[in-house]
């Protein structure tokens, strides 16, 4: 099924009876043999809301073991009906780096959400077989590539409200031409007849053997001796509302199979790229207890024809990942992802035990950057800070501002730097700053415009309505100039700093304030020697309670694939940490102090111990220092620093008597400091 399915199916499906079923109580063992039949269809992709598959539901499907997930490439609704490139190709990067692979669908809606009427013409074919080429090119050249192609989805259904049925004779004419389209632009290829939904809900029920008897296929077959496709899909719905045996397996055998045979595919495979049960039908536990034996049923299922051949299904794509509206309760979990049904854990009890896939860390976690959320903002980690070096210092607005309710001064810049919490319209930004526009961008002149070392910036943002404005979204910038301005040259020192990733929904409220705490990773200060600390707030939510970037879909940097967010955050507070500590530049001889050390009776050593420091009065290890002793010893000789700056001389000349000498500092040489002889409180003592 696809976005526009869902309640065609709940039409097609509501006129029928649920049978009596029981669940049957013991649990059967239920890991499967082959990894590859664990295959899943998950909303992907959809332009209005951008990419659907987070970070965190990747996760879910790598620790739930899913080798392949159908994702279908839908356009977007712009002249062209162009397909976001972008947004899948983060997509399947993601789903790459957890090893579970892409079955990409290309149908109606990768075309412009086409019309019905116009599906059978020579020039839709012609489009269509373009845009199949422009597809397959672009993820065939990529490093994480996309290689199985489904070629349209249940072209055999047609119900009320929902018909993507194309007759058998022009479908056969665009498998022909998708067919070697694909395998042009990527020879490796598999490509996948549509899904076909035999004896569910379509009024033909033997689509499949007319396909084959098109002028389509059989002058293809006449031509090529094999047939335009490599293996075929179905939806086999059939037996939805009872359990899988032996329903399940005689669909495949006598609708599938026995045709397939009958037009000599008998050794092509299967992949189911649908097939589950609804909840709302079935219990949840019939549910689960169904997935399990029709996982274990596809594991071993034979064509009673050709017992020789193995298993012909090879790929069971088990939907949904998720429940989608109030009735379609196919998902594993529920619509809002909160909770893991029966059927989950099913799922995950399949193993195989064999199998493990990486979690690879959060992507969007830039070196330094910490970020978090909270159901209430008092339980963040971190609280904003009535002593940070900031606080107190009213920020000067550059551009954008404040929302019109956000209308007491007191909630404005001021309650930025205040120390105070989240209060009812603090901080609240300017709604529509427009794409890639700062909703709010102003600085701050630190320490009076004196050099400082920017060491830490905190960030803290929320709404006590729980919805997409507790997210936020901004840029840090410097400057050294002595007297900061709207003008000053601003240096970009951290570029798009978010406490979760883009994308990631406040859907149920859970979360009221995130924070940002941004450091340098290596250790050190976030920036040296400036004078101003400028920050570029953008809007990050569209009245949907889901965090966006602020691009448009495919334009620019654009991260979720969706609209550019034009609803702004509620920005509470910002502690910034610097001190006035900036680098030292010079260094010098702080003291020499002179004595002489024993050898044997009578007979003495000259010593000297110099300390060096830098302007700050700070130690300098790793400083040369070369040194004169004269008098009673003769020598000039070369000590490096320690971590206390002292340098140890010792003459390897010995004396005796009376000892009278002096020693002089002649040169220091350190790697980065320069040796200021005018700074030396002492140049040469004597002894
Ligand atoms: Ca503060
Ligand atoms: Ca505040
Ligand atoms: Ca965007």
């Amino acid at each position: 099924m696809t976005l526009r399915q869902f309640s065609a199916r709940l039409v097609a499906v509501s006129s029928i009876s649920v049978s009596s079923l029981f669940f049957l109580g013991a649990k059967p063992v239920s890991q499967i043999t082959r990894p590859e039949l664990k295959s899943l269809v998950a909303p992907a992709y959809f332009p209005p809301t951008g990419i659907q598959i987070t970070e965190e539901i990747a996760n879910d499907f790598a620790s739930l073991k899913v080798d392949m997930i159908r994702v279908e490439l839908i356009g977007q609704n712009d002249a062209q009906n162009s397909i976001c490139y972008t947004a899948y190709d983060q997509i399947v990067d993601r789903l790459a780096a957890r090893e579970i692979r892409v079955l990409g669908l290309i149908d109606y809606q990768s075309i412009a959400w086409a019309d019905g009427s116009e599906w059978a013409t020579d020039e839709f074919r012609q489009r269509f077989v373009a845009r199949i080429q422009e597809i397959v090119s672009h993820f065939a050249s990529r490093p994480n590539p996309i290689r199985r192609w489904e070629i349209w989805n249940e072209e055999d259904l047609c119900v009320e409200g929902f018909c993507p049925r194309i007759d058998p004779e022009p479908y056969g004419r665009i498998l022909v031409d998708a067919y070697h389209a694909i395998k042009a632009a990527d020879p490796g290829a598999t490509v996948v007849l549509g899904g076909l939904s035999p004896k569910g809900f379509e009024h033909s029920t033997n689509y499949l053997a007319e396909l084959y008897a098109t002028l389509a296929l059989q002058n293809h077959y006449a031509q090529h001796g094999y047939h335009p496709f490599d293996v075929i899909a179905c939806h086999p719905y059939a037996e939805v509302f009872t359990a899988p045996n032996p329903g399940l397996a005689n669909v495949l055998n006598n609708d599938i199979k026995a045709v397939m045979n009958a037009n000599g595919d008998s050794a092509k495979k299967v992949w189911l790229t649908e097939m589950g049960w609804n909840s709302y039908y079935v219990s949840e536990r019939q549910q689960a207890d169904y997935l399990t034996k029709s996982y274990q049923m596809m594991d071993t299922l034979t064509d009673p024809a050709n017992p020789g051949n193995g298993p012909y299904v090879e790929r069971y794509f088990w939907l949904d990942y998720k429940d989608f509206g109030t009735i379609d309760l196919w998902g594993l979990k529920t619509s809002d992802l909160s909770r893991k049904k029966p059927a989950y854990f099913a799922y995950n009890d399949l193993g195989p035990s064999s199998v493990t896939k990486p979690i690879p860390p959060p992507e969007s976690s830039p070196p330094g950057v910490y970020g978090e959320t909270a159901a209430d903002d008092l339980t963040l980690s971190l609280q904003p800070d009535g002593a940070d070096p900031l606080n107190g210092n009213v920020a000067t607005r550059i551009s954008g501002g404040f929302h019109p309710a956000n209308s007491n001064p007191a909630d404005q810049e001021p309650a930025f730097t205040d120390g105070a919490s989240l209060g009812g319209l603090t901080g609240l930004l300017a709604d529509f700053p427009g794409q890639n526009i700062p909703a709010w961008s102003g600085f701050w002149v630190l320490d009076g415009g004196n050099v400082v070392n920017l060491r830490e910036l905190r960030v803290f943002s929320g709404n006590n309505g729980k919805d997409g404005r507790v997210f936020h979204h901004y840029d840090i910038y410097v400057t050294d100039d002595p007297v900061p301005s709207a003008t000053s040259p601003w240096r970009l020192t951290k570029e798009q700093v978010t406490p979760v990733p883009f994308g990631t929904g406040n859907l149920s409220g859970a979360i009221e304030a995130s924070l940002t705490q941004v450091t340098n990773p290596s250790g050190g200060d976030l920036a040296t020697s400036v004078t101003g600390l400028r920050l570029d707030l953008y809007a990050v939510s569209r009245n949907d309670n889901l965090f966006h970037d602020d691009w448009d879909a495919c334009q620019g940097d654009d991260r979720d694939g969706a609209g550019a967010a034009f609803q702004s955050p509620l920005v509470y507070e910002v502690d910034a940490y610097f001190s006035t500590d900036v680098p030292p530049a010079s260094l010098h001889v702080e003291s020499i102090v002179l004595n002489t050390v024993n050898v044997t009776k009578g007979e003495k050593k000259g010593r000297a111990v110099v300390t060096v420091r830098d302007n700050l009065g700070n130690p300098v290890s790793g400083a040369d220092v070369t040194g004169s002793f004269s008098g009673s010893f003769s020598e000039t000789l070369t000590a490096t620093t320690d971590a206390n700056g002292i340098s140890t001389f010792i003459t390897t000349t010995s004396s005796r008597g009376t000892i009278s000498f002096q020693f002089c500092v002649d040169a220091v040489v350190h790697s980065t400091l320069s040796y200021q002889p005018s700074d030396n409180i002492e140049t040469c003592d004597t002894y």
